[in-house]
This record gives C-alpha cells, structure tokens and sequence, in this order.
C-alpha cells in the first residue's frame, strides 16, 4: 500500500508524549481521580515506557516544570534511559502561582517579571541536566477587562523579558513560544496568535520558533494554513496535539476531527517536516479526564500515525497534475481517495514486521500492568492543573 519512502517516515515518526497527560485531571467542575496514576515523574515515565513499548512511537517525554521538579535530574535521565526513553521539551508554567495574577513576563511589576525570569533560568539549568534542547514557553498573561492595562507596554515587557531569557539558551536549545487566543484571560491575551509569536521569535532570532497547539483557535480557523505558512517561514518549531469542540478542550488528537488532522499532515509533508533533518517537535499536549490514561495515549499516538499515513498515501503526481490543469473536481478527488483510505491494516502489519503488536490496545489490556499499577500505587497525584 505504501510507497518505500513513505514506509520510511511512518517508522521514523516520533510523538512526543507530555507526563501530565498520566496524572489525574479534570476541568474546573471536577477532578476524577483514577486508580493507580503515577505518584511521581518517574511512574509518569514508566507509564509513558508503555506507549512506546506497544506502538514504536513515543520515545520522548516532555515535562512540565514545576510540575515535574526532582532532586536529581541525572538520576530521572538514567530512569528514563533504563526504560528505552528520553526526556523532551521543557515546558515552564508561571500561570499556577499567585503572584502571577496579572501577567509574568509580561507584569507591569518588575520584580514579578524578574521571579518569571528567574523560573525559565531554572527551566535551562534543567534542560541541561536532562540533555532537552527546547524550552516551550506558554504564558497566561493578558486581562480580563479593557483599559485594565497597557496591551503596547505589556509587548514591550514582554519581548524584553524573552529576550533576557534567549540570551541564556545554548546554541542547540531552541525557545519556542506557544500561543492560544483565550483563557485564562477573556478580553486579551498577550500572545494570542501565530502572527504575534511568530513577530518575538524574529526580533529574537533563529533559534526562537513557533509553537502550534491545535486547541488554541478560533473555531473555523484553518490550521493547516497556518502549518504552510510557518514551515514556509522556517518558525514551525513543535506541534500541541489535541482535540477541541468547541475550546481548549483538549480532547484526544484524532478524536474530534480526524480529517483536519489529515489535513494538516499533508501540509506538513508538503512543507518537508517529515523530512530527515526536519526539527518539528510532534507532541501530544491533551489530558484524559474520564477515560484511561495510557490507553487514551496509545489511541492518541495511533490517531496521528493514521492519519500521517493517510496524507502519505496522496497521489502527489496526479495531484499536481490536476492543480495545474485547474481540475478543481480531480485535485480535490485525488486528496480526499488518500482520506478515504483505511490504513488500519497495513499499520498493523507493518508493526508485525517491526515486532511490534498488532492491536497494541488490545496488547496492554492483555499485558496486565494497569492491575499491576493499581495494586501498587495508592494515592496518585493530580499532576495537572493544580498539582
Ligand atoms: C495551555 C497549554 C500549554 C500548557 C498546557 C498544560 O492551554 O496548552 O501548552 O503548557 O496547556
Ligand atoms: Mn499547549
Ligand atoms: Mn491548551
């Protein structure tokens, strides 16, 4: 079914899972608690060695500072080893303390700037313990009501504090700046879209790059367009994978709108980020409130391998044949008979052949770990919002 080239990148690809999508989560109504979620970074490990174990497809884990602080970074980097992982992006969160009611990098207060600083130093100091080359930088920062405060001076602020902390980075650490359009703050957000985090990363400079998480538009914005125009522009750095309705509802990748994730993998693979070479971080960034864990992030990482592979499978002759004739019917019939296309089979043929599972769901039901970690661990954290 798949040409030599596309069997390639389907088994190089790589999602990087985040630890907080193992803890306990919920929304701002309730908490569920789950039996045997992790107690500490290193059961969010072993719980992430899983999905790789059964899919092929997770080898890194991102973290979340402080959520996932440790004594010992060396110590978590040889844990993470023993279980055929690494660690990934470092995510620093200034939205959980109370001092940063009214910004971060972005306050009108300097020294409430400063301890912002101050934290994505720490975040450096832990990239560097555990060999992470990207910082990814999501701030809560804006108002609520207008006139509240000064949007032009907290731009100022705000790429002044960015570049105190780009400064810091290494040559191989890369900043790379999230945006989301609401929430927590309701009139506005200081980096609210890919225009505005796109304009700090080239006052900064080419190491600073644009995060994209699939939850944080408009609702009928055209994200693949966005995925063109970063790639284009060089600035698309990682991915946020999830799913929305109707907000940042972060719902499994895949599950909402499987044909806009396709979508945005062609454009990914027309812009060269499957690409040796190619530096585009693919992670996961959803948590499971109601359903199991693990097995919402092997469904996840399987949901972005489909549909990666259904984008493989467009005709790129036939389709540029098509564009450049104007058949606007043809070219649109030749990318949706790739959609079309149940891949599910040849997927898990081709992990047969990798010694992988066929039905890797099916396989962790078998394997007997979630009884195993249920028996073991009581009294498992919420290692999401509030943790
Ligand atoms: C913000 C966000 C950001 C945070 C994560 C927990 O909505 O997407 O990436 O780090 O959620
Ligand atoms: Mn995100
Ligand atoms: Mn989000």
């Amino acid at each position: 079914m798949f040409s030599t080239q596309a069997i390639e990148r389907l088994d190089q690809q790589a999602i990087e899972v985040p630890s907080w999508a193992y803890g306990n989560s919920g929304t701002r109504f309730k908490v569920f608690a789950q039996a045997g979620v992790p107690r500490d970074p290193y059961e969010k490990l072993a719980d992430a060695a899983q999905v790789h174990a059964l899919t092929g497809l997770a080898p890194s884990v991102a973290l979340h500072i402080p959520w996932d602080e440790v004594d010992d970074f060396a110590r978590l980097v040889d844990h993470a080893e023993s279980l055929g992982l690494r660690i990934g992006t470092i995510n620093s969160n200034t939205f959980q303390d109370d001092i940063y009611k009214l910004g971060s990098l972005a306050h009108a207060d300097a020294d409430v700037r400063q301890a912002a600083i101050d934290h994505h130093l720490r975040c450096i100091e832990v990239m560097h313990a555990t060999g992470s080359t990207d910082l990814k930088i999501w701030l809560a920062d804006g108002t609520n009501y207008p006139g509240q405060d000064d949007m032009r001076a907290r731009q100022d602020r705000l790429a002044e504090s960015l570049a105190t902390i780009y400064e810091r980075l290494a040559d191989d650490q890369r900043l790379v700046l999230e945006y989301k359009f609401f929430e927590p703050a309701f009139y506005h957000t200081d980096v609210p879209d890919w225009g505005t985090s796109y304009t700090h990363c080239v006052e900064l400079g080419e190491r600073a790059v644009v995060c994209l998480d699939t939850g944080h538009h408009a609702p009928g914005t055209n994200i693949e367009f966005i995925v063109t125009q970063l790639l284009r522009l060089g600035r698309l750095g990682a991915f946020d994978f999830n799913s929305r309705f109707y907000a940042d509802d972060d719902l499994m990748v895949g599950a909402a709108d499987p044909f806009q994730l396709f979508r945005i993998m062609h454009e990914v693979n027309r812009g060269g980020g499957f690409e040796a070479g190619s530096d585009v971080v693919f992670m996961l960034d959803q948590c499971h409130n109601i359903e199991a864990k693990i097995p919402g992030q092997i469904r996840s990482v399987l949901n972005v391998q489909e549909m990666t592979a259904r984008a493989l499978l467009i005709d790129q002759d036939a389709l540029a044949d098509a564009q450049g004739r104007g058949d606007v019917l043809g070219a649109n019939e030749v990318f949706m008979d790739a959609f079309y296309t149940d891949v599910r089979t040849a997927l898990a043929d081709r992990r047969e052949a990798r010694g992988l599972p066929r039905d890797p769901i099916a396989a962790y039901a078998a394997s007997g770990y979630q009884a195993e970690i249920e028996r073991a661990r009581v009294g498992g954290t919420q290692a999401g919002w509030g943790a």
